[in-house]
């Protein structure tokens, strides 16, 4: 007896049920081998089952045109990343001025909007309250040093921000950090609040605060650094990585050589005080890179790291990826440990350790410093 997959049993449900008949349809990839076709609302019951996806609609669109059902991904060159660690004492001055009053007060601003859900009004409102804090930290720097860039999706309002400090040696490497900026309750988006404090506020506060060190660090040296660091805050990863994939795949159109993407999403929660970690994700991600971030985490953490999976497009640096880019993305802990009231209105910050986000801050700028001034790319 041959024994049905899931997904072949999800393709057959959804063969059943056509969904509304004016619905859209969408196209979503669920491996690395299958495409389904489906509705927005059958969209949502994957998404409350726990299916993992990339939203290739638009990709698809555009590739069908030349060639049907393009599965083949880019392969993702083998770069040669440090061994060892040679910023120490630069990392250690940055890390010892961490602000975790300031994350605090960033994270409560940020998961007080009714929902940051991409296709919402309170959405775009989340996207532009980011992009002005992005602006106060940055704009004291001079204008050839960074720019800030509001990245249009088009087919939603709510924009990705694209932060960049073009490299002074080598700006042709780039180094991208990312984190996502939208939420999601996945029982009503449109309607029931989703503050999204873990998920994935805990990433994007994450990354602002090694942003703000990185601005104040630049601003101290007057150079930027080697090779190009950028920051991004992804809309609509809930939505299965809509954004980041815009993103990635038009870097890709213009052959933009980036050599590292290193995710935050998820970095606030901690299940067991006395066995805190975190979790370095070994499935879907490169090996050479991650093995470089775990050198970062042994050296500049105060927590040790605990090998973990997390699935098929479980977040943004699976976008890198299938773009041909070398992906890592680092969580709050083993994968089973994780927050469990994600995606729904008990995401809140109450359950958050802000210094568990800080030793995750930590990771960014090591791999920012270490990353930046490296020239074996
Ligand atoms: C990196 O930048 C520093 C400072 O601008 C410069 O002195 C150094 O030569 C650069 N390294 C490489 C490999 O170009
Ligand atoms: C991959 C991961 O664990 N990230 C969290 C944030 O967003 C994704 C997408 O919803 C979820 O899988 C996780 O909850
Ligand atoms: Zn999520």
């Amino acid at each position: 007896m041959r024994i049905p997959t899931v997904l072949s049993w999800l393709t057959y449900t959804f063969s059943l049920t056509q969904g509304f008949p004016f619905e859209e349809k969408r196209i979503l990839q669920v491996s690395d081998s299958k495409l389904l076709t489906v509705t927005e609302s059958q969209k949502l019951s994957l998404l409350k089952r726990g299916v993992r996806f990339f939203d290739v609609t638009k990709q698809q669109q555009i590739s069908n045109t030349y060639i049907s059902h393009r599965l083949d991904d880019p392969v993702v060159p083998e770069y040669k990343f440090p061994l060892t660690i040679s910023h120490s004492e630069e990392v250690k001055s940055l890390t010892s001025e961490i602000d975790m009053k300031y994350m605090y007060e960033k994270l409560a601003d940020f998961t007080s909007f009714y929902t940051r859900y991409y296709k919402s009004e309170y959405g775009l409102q989340a996207a532009e309250w980011l992009s002005s804090q992005i602006h106060e930290i940055v704009d004291v720097l001079p204008k050839d040093l960074v720019t800030v860039e509001h990245f249009d999706h088009h087919d939603w309002q709510q924009f990705s921000i694209l932060v960049k400090f073009k490299g002074t040696t080598s700006p042709e490497n780039i180094i991208v950090i990312g984190s996502h900026l939208d939420s999601i309750n996945l029982l009503f988006p449109n309607w029931l609040p989703a503050p999204g404090a873990d998920d994935n506020g805990s990433g994007t506060i994450t990354n602002l605060e090694a942003l703000r060190l990185l601005s104040e660090h630049i601003s101290k040296t007057g150079n930027a650094l080697n090779n190009t660091i950028e920051f991004h805050f992804y809309s609509a990863e809930e939505a299965g990585l809509l954004g980041s994939l815009d993103v990635f795949s038009s870097y890709a159109a213009l052959n933009k050589k980036v050599v590292t993407m290193l995710q935050q999403d998820m970095t606030g929660f901690v299940s067991d005080k006395s066995k805190e970690h975190v979790g370095v994700i070994v499935d879907y991600t490169d090996v050479g890179l991650t093995t470089f971030i775990k050198t970062v985490i042994d050296n500049y953490l105060s927590i040790p790291y605990i090998e973990t999976e997390c699935g098929y497009a479980c977040s943004d640096h699976g976008s890198a990826t299938k773009n041909g880019y070398p992906g890592a993305f680092v969580i709050e802990s083993e994968f089973k440990l994780t927050n469990k009231y994600i995606h729904s209105t008990m995401d809140t910050i109450d359950k958050i350790s802000i210094s568990h986000m800080a030793e995750h801050t930590k990771i960014v700028l090591g791999t920012v410093l270490e990353l930046g001034q490296w020239d074996g790319f």
